[in-house]
């Protein structure tokens, strides 16, 4: 094993992790879930505006005002990515900022973004700019959202406005974040704004998506030659419950088609899987590629950003009769089982060795891409101690194996080049409101106090124990 990417434990037990030089360690955030500040400075509504104000949507009816104030308080919250020796953060631009209701650029909304860009490269941390998580302009949703092929192109118009003033400064672009998020979620099983739940709308949502990544590309291409480019995706490995069970194995590959390869295959292969085009025809796939689309949706990367959380077990259960509107198009009758893991404060199974498969499956069956994880993190009931101070070893042992799985990634061949972890703050846990704390950076939502819990020490120490 090459020396820089070991694992050890240092005197006191603390566990610190070599990984390559140049490998890049980071934080994550979204600008509804944390900026507030919704209707200053010429922003206007997003579909999370509107769908928070829909009684019973959004877990204690929390909205995005005032989140934790970051538009206000953007100053100290980079001062203490300093503190943690942060080397990037991942944010992500308002479209309802720079360009309300999807109409004229709004100067204002731009110069904030440029504050903060500026801000961290003065303070050394290289911003990593997300252009679209999730925060779709109302008025845009208002003329069909996600399901009119016309919002990429507006999506192409605000992208456009963004480079203009930043392209010369930020390193890397992701076009979207979690498109799966956008398209199943928003419009299939309406748990997500816009709450929809038609099925016809969530495929057609899916292709819209992939074109605005596509759009995104050449603008970014074209306005900032110099930058890196991707997508961020939210991979889940899929199990099969029986792999000797014919149905449990019919039942994880169309869950994988469904999450993983209909956002994979398009961006890297330049096609959609052929049997997610089978599963979707009556969903009307086809009917919404066009001529060029696919070239546009597969032009070469420089990085795709792998979002990880836990992985699904599968089974299949022919007789089920499906409940309600489901995420899973044509799949409803699928079971999703437990693995008997821990679970994280918003119920999800801990399941480390699933970043492994996912980051190995993504090297092997894709061309060659330099990957990175954009998202990592874990939700969990932290309390304060007698003295102050926030002990979250649950979440510090979370990092941790997730952290040695990534580790473990590059020692198999995966050109891995960094991590994020999500969230730097406590934030809107959008559906869930505040009622999950995912930061490693406590927030008071009544005095916007920010305290570093204890993983953000931890994380900290292992950035400097790795050159940072
Ligand atoms: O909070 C979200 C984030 O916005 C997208 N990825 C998953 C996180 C945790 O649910």
């Amino acid at each position: 094993m090459p020396e820089e990417v070991r694992s050890t434990s240092d005197s006191e037990g603390v566990v610190t992790h070599r990984f390559p030089p140049g490998f890049v360690w980071g934080a994550a955030t979204a600008a509804f879930q944390i900026e507030g500040s919704t209707t200053v400075d010429g922003r206007t509504d997003s579909i999370w505006d509107e769908f928070c104000r829909r009684p019973g949507a959004v877990c204690d009816g929390d909205t995005g005002d005032p989140a934790v104030d970051h538009y206000r308080r953007y100053e100290r919250d980079v001062a203490l990515m300093a503190e943690l020796g942060l080397g990037a953060y991942r944010f992500s631009i308002a479209w309802p900022r720079v360009r309300p209701d999807g109409g004229e650029v709004n100067p204002r909304g731009l110069d904030f973004y440029e504050r903060l860009v500026d801000l961290l490269l003065d303070n050394g941390i290289a911003p990593w700019a997300t252009f679209y998580h999730w925060d779709l302009p109302q008025a845009l949703e208002e003329r069909g959202g996600w399901t009119n092929r016309d919002t990429a192109y507006r999506f192409a118009e605000y992208v456009d406005a963004v480079l203009g003033r930043l392209g010369d400064r930020v390193p890397v672009w992701t076009t979207l974040n979690e498109p799966w998020c956008s398209a199943f979620l928003g419009y299939a099983s309406g748990i997500h704004a816009p709450g929809r739940t038609e099925p016809r709308a969530a495929v057609a949502a899916v292709h819209h998506l992939l074109l605005a990544h596509g759009l995104g590309i050449a603008a970014v291409r074209a306005q900032a030659p110099a930058a890196d480019a991707g997508v961020t995706l939210n991979l889940f490995p899929v199990e099969a419950a029986d792999p000797d069970s014919p149905a449990d194995r019919e039942a994880a590959r169309i869950v994988d088609g469904l999450q993983n390869r209909i956002f994979l295959d398009p961006v890297l292969r330049g096609a959609y899987p052929a049997d997610m085009v089978e599963h979707l025809a009556p969903y009307g796939l086809t009917e919404h590629i066009q001529d060029g689309d696919l070239e546009l949706i597969s032009a070469p990367l420089d990085l795709l950003g792998v979002n990880y959380y836990r992985g699904h077990m599968v089974s299949g259960a022919p007789d089920n009769a499906p409940q309600g509107p489901s995420d899973w198009i044509g799949a409803e009758h699928v079971r999703f089982l437990s693995t008997g893991m821990p679970l994280t404060d918003s119920g999800w199974e801990v399941q480390p060795p699933g970043l492994l498969d996912t980051l190995i499956r993504v090297h092997q069956d894709y061309p060659a891409i330099p990957l990175h994880i954009t998202e990592n993190g874990a939700a969990y009931r932290d309390v304060f101690a007698d003295d102050g101070t926030i002990r979250d070893v649950d979440r510090i042992e979370f990092l941790d194996a997730h952290l040695r799985a990534a580790h473990a990634a590059i020692e198999r061949g995966v050109d891995l080049r960094g991590y994020f972890y999500w969230s730097l703050l406590d934030n809107f846990e959008w559906a869930e409101g505040y009622a999950k704390r995912f930061g490693i950076v406590h927030v008071d939502y009544t005095t916007q106090v920010r305290t570093p819990k204890q993983s953000a020490r931890w994380y900290a120490k292992v950035i400097s124990d790795n050159g940072f």
